[in-house]
């Protein structure tokens, strides 16, 4: 591509990055959304006009938001190696001049890329309005220094920062550009660091679920007027403390899991005039009052008594995932549940489901271990006009329910049926959901074969049924599906993630998945692949990913091989994991790091010869060695061609 070929032969800067943001910005005003095409003379043009001192409109903003192709292939530029940060590092003038999104934008692929380090940040100090440094453990008070002296930060994300301190937070006390504070998981933040937050007059989310900080410091938190938003997730948060919050008549989201609410604290929570969003999981919380503007409640793991009743609220959402309904029949019987898009009871004892017949515009159903079988199905069948997900794992449902649900469901994309036993017969049922993309048949009793008994090499292949959908998720793992069945997903064009474990499995299922148009991620977990079967297996381009764990037979020196030849995959095995070849240069460095990397867990493993299961993987290899023999015993095959007829001799 031009674009490419132009940038390689330019040395990056910042003021270069700067210069396409321009170009960009005068691209999308004329409409032309060709970002493709540059010529070096609109670039040279460019050049010299002068720098844009206001901040950029808000919809160039949102459009600059995108990361345009062009702009993003100056930013990686940018952020190669610590050497291409040090070429602009100095350029302090124009880095001043920085707008914000690219700022931000830049801030966000040096984090990535791991190059961002805390005098690095001086220079974003005018520019930066986001900056998100959460799950670092380097991040500390000198990196908090720095940010203390930036002007506009908006929002500052430190969430699993172990190393941020109370102290470390002194830093930025009375910044009054923030508005939003993650302190997540930081637990060496206490009730003295809430003091330091007090200070900030306009911060409206903060989280700190926890965190060191007691009932104490949140009473504290009364002064931040402007909070609409808190996250006070697993504190000890007691009814006096919450009671202290009641000023905060902004609130709209309060998260109590796992605090010391009980049920009279909970009487006051109708006195936040604007509550949307409240979660009372694992608490002792037992009743609600009458939340008027509730639209989501997550009470998982709690004891529910009654809640909801009479209620107008327009709740959206409910969670109540691990509750125990103490009077399962009126669990929703006098909740204005009409508006009710999410619910999930997953794991709960409930057995009658009349309460969905309300649920009309239901669209996520979360009803996995529940006391559902195939006499209730119809209950979910009269509320499947709008389901787009669905998760009956682990219920009683079998392949007869399905028929009931079948033509139902005419949106459904998401159903999860592992751990049911369903078999072949719910695959035609399946068939006939259109607008299915994920499937989950893991644990199930499928075998790929319509017919009971005995298989030959006639007999139907269940999963051909599924050809006509646009599946792009196949979850097959732990069934017993044989290498014959999988011949069908040859020509599922959409499928991109496969998920396969089974000691059934050998190297003619990887012949069948090789022309599958669209895979990223191929698991093949468990099964009797050998060194052939890998040297031969022709993955297709768009493989990202291949999962290999547990195919015991396969050497290093054959997954070395295979990466070789396929430089994109990143190949997961019990030896090691090898990374992509990094395609945007003559450097190899880190493929060989991290083939050494594997030579060394390989060598490791030699030293300690007796693992407890490398018996069974033997046992496994004698089961199957009849399979296998057979397959070996054929002509090797060097063309896909001719391999081709091998599989399909086979076959018939
Ligand atoms: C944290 O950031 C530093 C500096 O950018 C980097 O060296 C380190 O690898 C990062 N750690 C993690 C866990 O991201
Ligand atoms: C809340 O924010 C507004 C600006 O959004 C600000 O004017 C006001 O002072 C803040 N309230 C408090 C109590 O600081
Ligand atoms: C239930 O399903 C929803 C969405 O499909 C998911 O977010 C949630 O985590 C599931 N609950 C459990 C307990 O798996
Ligand atoms: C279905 O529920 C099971 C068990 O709760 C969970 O592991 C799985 O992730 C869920 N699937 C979806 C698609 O939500
Ligand atoms: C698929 O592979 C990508 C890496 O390319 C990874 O980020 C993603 O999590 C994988 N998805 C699944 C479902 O395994
Ligand atoms: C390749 O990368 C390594 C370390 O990452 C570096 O030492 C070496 O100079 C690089 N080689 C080239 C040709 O860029
Ligand atoms: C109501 C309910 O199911 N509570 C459970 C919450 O989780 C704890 C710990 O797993 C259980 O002991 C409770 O029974």
């Amino acid at each position: 591509m031009a674009v490419t070929h132009i940038l390689s032969h330019i040395t990056l800067t910042v003021s270069f990055v700067f210069t396409i943001l321009i170009s960009f910005q005068f691209w999308s005003n004329r409409h032309q959304s060709e970002t493709g095409v540059v010529s070096v003379r609109f670039i040279s043009i460019i050049l010299y006009l002068p720098p844009i001192s206001e901040k950029p409109e808000k919809e160039s903003e949102r459009k600059m938001k995108t990361e345009s192709e062009l702009v993003g292939l100056c930013i990686e530029a940018a952020c190669e190696s610590r050497e291409s940060v040090e070429k602009w590092r100095m350029q302090r003038r124009s880095l001043d001049r920085l707008p914000s999104p690219l700022a931000d934008a830049l801030l966000r692929r040096l984090i990535a890329s791991r190059l961002l380090y805390p005098s690095l940040l001086e220079v974003f100090k005018h520019s930066a309005e986001e900056v998100d440094v959460r799950d670092n453990g380097t991040v500390d008070a000198e990196w908090m220094a720095y940010l203390g002296a930036f002007r506009n930060l908006r929002y500052l994300n430190l969430a699993d920062c172990h190393r941020i301190t109370t102290s470390a937070l002194w830093p930025i006390t009375g910044m009054t550009s923030l508005q939003e504070l993650d302190l997540s998981r930081c637990f060496k933040v206490n009730d003295a660091g809430i003091s330091h937050l007090l200070s900030i007059p306009n911060l409206e989310k903060l989280r700190i679920s926890e965190t060191g900080v007691t009932a104490k410091g949140v009473k504290l938190l009364s002064s931040l007027e402007n909070l609409s938003f808190l996250d006070l997730g697993g504190l000890p948060v007691d009814d006096v403390s919450l009671t202290s919050l009641l000023v905060l008549k902004r609130l709209q989201y309060i998260d109590l899991w796992g605090s010391k609410i009980s049920n009279e604290g909970a009487a006051v929570l109708n006195m936040f005039p604007k509550l949307t969003y409240l979660n009372l999981g694992w608490t002792s919380v037992t009743k609600l009052p009458t939340l008027s503007s509730l639209e989501c409640l997550d009470m998982s793991n709690c004891t529910i008594d009654s809640i909801l009743e009479d209620d107008k609220s327009p709740l959206a959402k409910l969670i109540f995932s691990g509750a125990t309904f103490l009077n399962e029949a009126e669990a929703f019987l006098y909740a204005n549940t009409n508006l009710v898009s999410f619910l999930d009871v997953a794991h709960t004892s409930l057995n009658k489901f009349f309460f969905l017949s309300k649920m009309k515009v239901i669209e996520h159903l979360n009803l996995s271990s529940c006391m559902m079988g195939d006499d209730s199905v119809e209950m979910v069948a009269c509320v499947g006009g709008n389901l787009k997900s669905l998760n009956l794992s682990g219920t009683k449902v079998t392949s007869a329910g399905l028929g009931i649900l079948a033509g139902h469901v005419p949106y459904l994309e998401t159903l999860s049926l592992s751990q049911t036993p369903v078999d072949d017969t719910a695959i035609s049922f399946i068939s006939m959901m259109p607008s299915l993309k994920d499937v989950d048949l893991s644990n199930t009793n499928i075998r790929g074969f319509l017919q009971q008994g005995r298989i030959d090499v006639d007999s139907p292949l269940s999963l051909m049924a599924l050809q006509n959908l646009k599946l792009e998720r196949l979850n097959l793992e732990h069934t017993q599906v044989r290498d014959e069945a999988l011949y069908p997903l040859s020509s599922f064009l959409e499928l991109r993630y496969l998920s396969l474990r089974s000691a059934s499995l050998a190297d003619v299922s990887l012949f069948y998945l090789s022309s599958i148009p669209k895979l990223t991620n191929l698991s093949v977990c468990d099964a009797v692949l050998t060194n052939y079967g890998i040297d031969i297996f022709k993955a297709p381009e768009t493989l990202k990913v291949l999962d290999l764990r547990g195919c015991w037979l396969l050497t290093e020196d054959t997954i070395l091989s295979f990466c070789r030849h396929h430089p994109q995959v990143e190949v997961r095995h019990d030896l090691g994991t090898v990374y992509p070849f990094n395609q945007n240069g003559p450097n190899h460095s880190s493929p060989s790091r991290s083939t050494s990397r594997t030579v060394q867990m390989a060598k490791k493993k030699d030293q300690v010869p007796v693992f407890p299961y490398l018996a069974d993987q033997r046992l496994k290899y004698s089961r199957d060695e009849l399979l296998i023999l057979q397959f070996a015993s054929l002509p090797l095959a060097s063309s896909s061609e001719s391999g081709n007829s091998i599989f399909e001799k086979q076959l018939d």
